[in-house]
């Protein structure tokens, strides 16, 4: 930290012990809107498009198996000769950029797992890529924001938008992306940009991005309209991939396996149990393709007997310890429910 970001955030912690008491006084006789005020009944589920692959979950996911989540798909007018990224609000230089001057900058190249905040226990509504494009934290750099502003609006040619705190946008490894894999990003992946932060889950990472507003106000984002989670960080999740749920297995040893991710939190450590949850045991990790990477892990188990097995898995992170089975429902913040299988082992 410099001596000048010291000070800032020093100034700002000041300002906002007296700034949000009052606030909070002033919302109580409701001045303006507060994000509480919006229905419970406006609630929308959330839709991804996912499917398991049909072979083994590989580390790097293609991007024509990768799962596809938006509101209405890939915008029609988008058109790549005319399509700008605007820098607005405020900041001291705003910036209009073409799709060819932001190809010229230099590139950063991340790999980073994507996971919809509606994918259900043991869901495919995640996956993994290496995506290529320009440091957030560049480009917001070269606008220069206002000293007191908190937020980024990002705005998608769909209608979309939803915002990140500018501190989460000048993390080292956010990026605007325009490289999917090694492949010009796709169309429904955002074509020709779209946001990869780490930590939080899709509802964050907006495609087709033609605006970012640099504000002072609180933004209350399209799912969150909807009474989805706010901060929308990524809970614990883990997943049995092999063997499949209600599966057969011949044999008197297998290799349980499956995925594991927390989002910028770093897996810590897998249990795995096989006796219906009474003790869990380590699985065996391998090393991340990047601390924002998705976890693969193994366990042999032994199969003394023919007949069906249950077996559960749970995560710990780096930070808040073992995988909690609170929540099953993806609505409103994720699901960290724990994924259990059964399988059936037959003779031979
Ligand atoms: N412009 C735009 N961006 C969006 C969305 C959207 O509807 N419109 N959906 C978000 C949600 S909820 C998810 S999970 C991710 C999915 O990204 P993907 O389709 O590339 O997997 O995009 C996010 N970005
Ligand atoms: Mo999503």
């Amino acid at each position: 930290m410099t001596r000048y970001q010291f000070l800032r955030v020093l100034l700002l912690s000041v300002l906002s012990l007296v700034f949000y008491p009052l606030r909070a006084l002033a919302g109580r006789f409701s001045f303006g809107e507060s994000p509480e005020s919006y229905s419970l009944t406006s609630v929308s589920s959330m839709q991804p498009k996912a499917t398991a692959p049909t072979g083994a979950v590989t580390p790097i996911t293609s991007n024509s198996e990768f799962y596809v989540e938006d509101i209405h798909g890939p915008p029609k007018s988008l058109n790549a000769e005319t399509w700008r990224l605007k820098i607005t609000g405020k900041v001291d230089r705003p910036l209009t950029l073409s799709l060819d001057q932001l190809r010229k900058r230099p590139t950063v190249r991340r790999i980073i797992t994507l996971s919809c905040i509606g994918n259900p226990v043991g869901g495919h509504a995640l996956g993994n890529a290496e995506w290529e494009g320009i440091s957030l934290r560049d480009l917001l750099d070269e606008a220069d924001p206002d000293f007191f502003t908190k937020t980024l609006i990002f705005k998608g040619a769909d209608g979309y938008h939803d915002s990140i705190p500018l501190s989460r946008g000048r993390h080292p490894a956010a990026l605007l992306a325009h490289t999917m894999n090694g492949k010009p990003l796709p169309r429904a992946h955002g074509f020709p940009l779209r946001l990869l932060v780490p930590g939080l889950y899709g509802i964050k990472q907006i495609k087709w991005i033609n605006e970012i507003e640099v504000s002072n106000e609180t933004h209350v984002g399209y799912w969150e309209k909807r009474n989805w989670s706010r901060d929308g960080k990524v809970k614990i999740i883990s997943r049995i991939d092999f063997p499949k749920n209600d599966s057969r297995v011949r044999g008197s040893k297998i290799i349980l396996r499956g995925i594991a991710f927390a989002g910028d939190r770093g897996i810590q450590y897998v249990q795995v149990s096989t006796d219906g949850e009474r003790s869990w045991s380590l699985a065996q990790l391998e090393k991340p393709l990047s601390p924002y990477s998705w976890v693969f892990w193994s366990f042999p188990m032994e199969l003394p007997r023919q007949g069906r097995y249950s077996i559960a898995v749970r995560a710990a992170d780096q930070y808040s310890g073992i995988q909690r089975d609170g929540q099953r429902d993806p609505f409103p913040s994720g699901t960290s429910g724990i994924h259990r299988i059964q399988f059936n082992a037959l003779p031979g």
